[in-house]
């Protein structure tokens, strides 16, 4: 596989409704979108970095003079045998996984579609349909919250996760049991809290949640193992698991009982396998996360979905919650018993609109191999 052309474009699109989390709101989406091809063939990556450095460090910006400068001259022109021989490719490069991943998913979605394969194949996947939890933000009441789950329960989402903050946990929780009953219900704190607050984070355990999400700072390992030992909730981890050798050293220390996987966080597909099967080895179960992405890296978050370790219902919900019109055709739909069909088209296996793509762009670049 070679990538002869590389395009980068920065994406405006609306959403359908504010998100918001312990550290923003945001009402629209800009990303970073790499179009790559070879042999005539196109391969998709999707960057989820943001606007703002508030997930992680990297920002649009970062990645689009991260990939510019540094990773394009590393892959363009290159004979790879094999699209997990990319992300070794960049080992240079320190840090700044984000960027490194939306070029390395592009070049699994075109040596899959080269070889006329779903990517689901590719990556190693078992399963043609995978469970869908939904996402909702912290929200203006706790009506507006309980009218929001019961919409999300009611359209078949196999999982319920509340992002919660200090000044909005305890009571939308209750508001939520008491209202739903025994659901399948998580939090998600976004690193809102410190290891202070373990004796309010302890009351949680009353309520019987599957997990809470990074009730933790972004970077942090000890604290959280301190309070995986105060809580009987399991402890997922997020935002600090940035490598798969943090992940082993989370999983050592008792930081967590669960992992979220997104690849964009640990540098692409390559090493979303690599973190999936070390949390295998150690019966650590995953679920895929989210970034509100796009269609284009929505599909991407299905293929990988269908590893066998993703056990339990990620946060991939329908395109329609999102992006109306999304970039794909048809839009990713969640059927009634709450599950997501794995397209069988090679590649990703969407089509994408480029009419759409065209008119959400705010600007764009396209690198060459020298001697292409
Ligand atoms: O922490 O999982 C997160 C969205 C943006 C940034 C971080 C997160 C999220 C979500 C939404 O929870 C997941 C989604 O529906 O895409
Ligand atoms: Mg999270």
């Amino acid at each position: 596989m070679r990538i002869e052309r590389l395009e980068l474009r920065l994406l405006e699109l609306p959403l359908v409704r504010f998100f918001e989390t312990s550290f923003s709101r945001v009402s629209d989406k800009q990303f970073i979108l790499v179009r790559v091809e070879g042999d005539g063939v196109t391969g998709y990556g999707e960057c989820v970095a943001d606007r703002d450095p508030y997930y992680s460090a990297e920002t649009n910006e970062t990645a689009w003079h991260i990939i510019a400068e540094f990773i394009a001259p590393r892959v363009l022109g290159v004979e790879f045998a094999h699209p997990r021989d990319v992300f070794p490719a960049l080992k240079a490069i320190r840090g700044h996984n984000m960027a490194k991943a939306a070029v390395e998913m592009a070049a699994w979605d075109l040596f899959a579609k080269q070889r006329g394969e779903p990517l689901s194949r590719v990556l190693g996947g078992t399963s043609d349909r995978i469970a869908s939890g939904v996402s909702i933000g912290i929200q203006r009441s706790l009506e507006e919250l309980a009218a929001k789950v019961e919409r999300e329960l009611a359209a078949g989402y196999r999982r319920i996760k509340i992002k919660i903050k200090p000044g909005w946990d305890l009571a939308a929780v209750e508001t939520v049991r008491a209202r739903f009953g025994g659901i399948p219900l998580m939090v998600d704190a976004n690193a809102a809290y410190t290891l202070k607050d373990a004796d309010h984070l302890a009351q949680l355990d009353r309520f019987d949640l599957m997990m809470i999400e990074q009730p933790l700072d972004y970077d942090d390992i000890a604290d959280h193992a301190a309070l995986q030992r105060r809580l009987r909730t399991p402890i997922c981890l997020d935002e600090s698991i940035k490598t798969v050798g943090i992940a082993r050293e989370a999983i050592a220390a008792g930081a967590c009982r669960i992992i979220n996987i997104k690849p964009g966080r640990v540098g692409g597909f390559a090493e979303s396998i690599r973190l999936h099967d070390l949390c295998a080895s150690h019966g650590i179960p995953v679920w895929h996360g989210g970034m509100l992405e796009s269609g284009i890296g929505r599909a991407a978050n299905v293929h990988l979905s269908t590893l066998p370790n993703f056990t339990l219902p990620g946060d991939i919900a329908a395109s329609k919650r999102y992006f109306d019109p999304d970039l794909i055709e048809p839009p990713i739909e969640v059927a009634a018993d709450g599950t997501v069909a794995v397209p069988t088209a090679p590649g990703i296996g969407v089509a994408v609109r480029d009419d759409r793509i065209a008119g959400a762009t705010l600007k764009q670049t396209v690198l060459e191999a020298a001697h292409a």
